[in-house]
């Protein structure tokens, strides 16, 4: 069903603090910025490679307040790994699928995610302590000949 990992979500206190540290140490380089008030972040994808599915990446996350899912964490664990996104060709039905098997799923209905996708989390203790994201990359755009 995973096509691939799409990204790994990393909490942050300091985004240009922490971009500036992977460009310098990995050469990686930011392809999108975004402000998700819904989620609570404020986010910089960069980028690692492209597959068959779509881009993997690494997504890194500030918060934009102490009352949000990466302030809570940062308060309670500090800076690290926060989430894996796994990429899935079709996020209802991956949700209707693992949902059948039993894990809590932390959205019913897909929310908007990172460069136009669709997104939908499955609750950490359910998948042995680590918050997983689903994640259906946006159509293709057409190619311009
Ligand atoms: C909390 N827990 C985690 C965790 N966050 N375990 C692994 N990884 C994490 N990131 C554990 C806690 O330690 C706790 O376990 C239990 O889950 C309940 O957490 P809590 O302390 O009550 O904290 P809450 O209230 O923040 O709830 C946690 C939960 C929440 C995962 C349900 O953060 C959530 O709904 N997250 C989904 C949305 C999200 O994370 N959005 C930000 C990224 P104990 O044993 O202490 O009870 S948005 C994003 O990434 C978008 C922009 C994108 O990719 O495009």
């Amino acid at each position: 069903m995973f096509m691939r990992i799409d990204h790994v979500g990393i909490a942050c206190h300091d985004l240009e603090e922490k971009i500036a540290f992977f460009e310098r140490t990995f050469e990686l380089t930011v392809v999108a910025r975004e402000v998700n008030e819904e989620q609570g972040v404020k986010e910089a994808m960069l980028h690692i490679a492209d597959g068959e599915g779509g881009g993997s990446y690494i997504q890194l996350l500030e918060p934009l307040g102490p009352d949000t899912p990466v302030g809570r964490f940062l308060a309670k664990r500090g800076e690290g790994v926060h989430h894996v996104a796994f990429g899935v060709p079709d996020v209802e039905e991956a949700l209707e699928t693992i949902g059948g098997r039993g894990v809590r799923l932390l959205d019913a209905q897909p929310r908007h995610g990172s460069m136009g996708s669709s997104i939908a989390f499955l609750h950490p203790k359910d998948v042995g302590g680590m918050l997983t994201e689903l994640v259906q990359a946006p159509p293709r755009r057409p190619e311009r000949s």
